[in-house]
């Protein structure tokens, strides 16, 4: 039997992390302190027999820091895009149980307002992120969700190519769907297609109807084209 727990509130945060990487390294993973831990002060310490820098409210001996390995192994989703977007929500207010953060030589504070600032400490946390939780009991003990489904992921390369060729499907089968249009139907004639009917309105008006039938459907397919780029662009621009 183990002699300590981790705080519910940082068992939830893990098991999330879990969630939306499913196949993380683990190998920086941490959460009860090692020796090395054990002789300073350490949130990483059980708190009712080891070195920690709050004596809390209860007598249950909680270890109230985790260590996460940055590989997340999720193309787009990065560390950094999981710690920015829980700064947000704890400086929103929305977030109450973290105290502290250390990633990549930075460290945000609760106690001043999640303002980065440089931290020299000897491991620059670049293989791991560290959360510390409060040592409030209620805060402790929520596994209230921590919404890392929400945190943005970044577009790839593939997921640009899928959704240009996506959207270029779409609107090519538009352009198809107005091409099909029954213009018979529509005016109580006989069924006639949209293209035939411009054909036919064209033979009846003189028109060389045959010759403007290509150049009309390769200005419509060169519009279709201009919408995708278009959109490519957009979506390349709104992910950099
Ligand atoms: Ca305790
Ligand atoms: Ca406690
Ligand atoms: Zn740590």
């Amino acid at each position: 039997m183990a002699s300590w727990i981790l705080v519910p509130c940082l068992v939830k945060l893990r098991s999330e992390f879990n969630a939306i990487a499913p196949a993380r390294d683990k190998s920086s993973d941490g959460s009860v302190g090692d020796a090395a831990h054990q002789d300073s002060q350490s949130d990483h310490n059980p708190d009712e027999t080891g070195n920690v820098p709050i004596r809390d409210a209860d007598k249950v001996n909680e270890v109230h820091a985790i260590d996460v390995d940055v590989d997340l192994r999720v193309p787009g989703l990065s560390m950094e895009n999981v710690v920015q977007f829980l700064l947000t929500r704890c400086r929103s207010g929305a977030e109450k149980r973290l105290r502290y953060i250390i990633y990549n030589r930075r460290i945000w504070s609760a106690s001043n307002g999640w303002r980065q600032q440089n931290y020299t400490g000897s491991n620059a946390h670049d293989h791991h992120a560290h959360f510390s939780s409060s040592y409030t009991t209620s805060h402790e003990a929520s596994t209230a969700s921590w919404h890392l489904e929400d945190v943005p992921v970044a577009l790839t390369a593939d997921d640009k190519k899928w959704i240009s060729a996506e959207i270029a499907k779409q609107v090519k089968a538009q352009v198809d769907d107005i091409w099909a249009f029954n213009v018979g139907n529509a005016t109580g004639s006989a069924p006639q297609r949209a293209d035939g009917a411009l054909v036919t309105a064209n033979i009846r008006a003189g028109a060389i109807a045959n010759d403007y039938m290509p150049k009309l459907r390769h200005a419509v397919d060169q519009l279709s084209q201009q919408i995708a780029d278009l959109t490519e662009q957009v979506t390349a621009s709104r992910s950099s």
